[in-house]
């Protein structure tokens, strides 16, 4: 065997292993979800075609040409019996796109198909496109609603960061094929993390903003916005509602956004979203939950104090560390959730729950009480009540 012959044989298998490795639940967790011990997609599960010109004559060394650095933000969607996500992929260059991974039980043995995602674009091309919300709405398509990004023309020549962040609109039936439409219009210079609901509200399409000021910072815009716009192919949004304001001393003081799109219940409607707080060490990003009323989607209803997940452990490390984001989530058929969420803009995760225990979490934990008094004085009710049942 060749020495090229003898490496494609090497990176073939060490990619099958990767794909096949079976996930296991980590043990004794919170309760609330279980975490599972390997990430469900990492940037070493690419296609091996993907990255490498297998022609002998052309790359005999077997270099890899086209790098893939993170997987990450996927948006989660069941069909035709696959979990199947719609993952974010960065290569070595910065540029993000999306392609599809599917499993047949949720947890492991994510594989790409084999080719990423064509997104068809609009007259003014996106630089950059990332984190895709995939929803099945009640008009029978499924949408995808991703953040497209473009170089700020007033940027200086200075600054080659300045950019403008706006959502991008696609819609498919098979997942295979992409219908562009016209990026949504909001009273906001940017916007991020803009998902769709997925019934009509009033008769018109349900959107879940998040308006900003700049790029990074999101400024004046006071948190998770709600608008309506009776079209979907040139979507416009003329009021942006807060729903979800960021608020102080919380772990969304400095921004928040949604997660997936929410989930129907007989108690209300199930959100999952990201909280940002600035630290010493940067911005750190956990997820936390709330509910709002079933007939008025802008009243929250019940929210758990602080994070429902927050990076641990090896989740902590990567690109942009500290972060959890997750833009997917699956509610099966028996009840489970598969609650994906990325770590560190590097790799995704599975967490899996039931609605039943989400339900639970979210109407019977504690509120935020606001001021370190209120938070004493809530584990002191719990001891109190605990004097019959304590187990010490
Ligand atoms: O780097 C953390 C996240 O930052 C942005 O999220 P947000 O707009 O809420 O700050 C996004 O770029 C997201 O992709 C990224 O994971």
């Amino acid at each position: 065997m060749t020495d090229f012959e003898k490496r494609k044989q090497q990176l073939s298998e060490a990619h099958s292993n990767l794909i096949v490795l079976k996930n296991k639940k980590v043990l004794l967790g919170n309760g609330i979800f279980d975490r599972y011990e390997n990430p469900v997609l990492t940037a070493g599960h690419a296609p091996l075609n993907w990255k490498y010109d297998f022609n002998q004559k052309t790359n005999p060394f077997l270099l890899e040409r086209i790098g893939i650095n993170a997987t990450f933000n996927a948006g989660a969607i069941k069909y035709k019996g696959k979990y199947v996500l719609l993952v974010r992929v960065e290569g070595k260059d910065r540029k993000s796109f999306f392609a599809v991974a599917e499993s047949d039980n949720g947890v492991d043995n994510f594989q790409f198909w084999d080719e990423p995602v064509t997104l068809p674009e609009t007259e003014e091309p996106d630089v950059n496109v990332y984190d895709m919300r995939i929803v099945a709405h009640e008009d029978g398509w499924m949408y995808g609603l991703f953040c497209t990004e473009r170089k700020d023309p007033k940027a200086p020549v200075h600054d080659q960061s300045m950019a403008i962040a706006q959502c991008g609109i696609v819609r498919t039936r098979d997942l295979k094929t992409w219908e562009r439409l016209a990026d949504l219009k909001t009273p906001s210079p940017q916007q991020r993390n803009v998902v769709l609901h997925p019934e009509f509200v009033e008769g018109k399409y349900a959107f879940y903003t998040r308006p900003q000021d700049s790029f990074i910072e999101s400024g004046t815009g006071g948190g998770i916005g709600f608008g309506l716009s009776a079209s979907i192919e040139n979507a416009v949004i003329g009021k942006e509602l807060i729903v979800d304001p960021k608020q102080y001393h919380t772990v969304y003081e400095a921004k928040n956004g949604m997660g997936p799109e929410p989930i129907k219940t007989d108690k209300g409607w199930l959100f999952l979203a990201h909280g940002v707080r600035n630290t010493a060490a940067g911005l750190r990003y956990v997820l936390y939950m709330f509910m709002t009323d079933l007939n008025d989607l802008t009243k929250v209803i019940y929210k758990p104090a602080g994070y429902f997940l927050a990076p641990e452990g090896e989740e902590r490390v990567g690109d942009v560390s500290n972060v959890v984001f997750s833009n997917g989530w699956i509610l099966d058929e028996d009840g489970t959730v598969f609650i994906y969420y990325a770590s560190s803009d590097t790799r995704m995760h599975v967490a899996t729950s039931t609605l039943e225990k989400l339900m639970d979490y979210v109407l019977n934990s504690p509120e935020d009480g606001m001021r370190s008094a209120a938070t004493v004085q809530t584990i002191l009710d719990n001891i109190e009540k605990n004097s019959v049942n304590s187990i010490s």
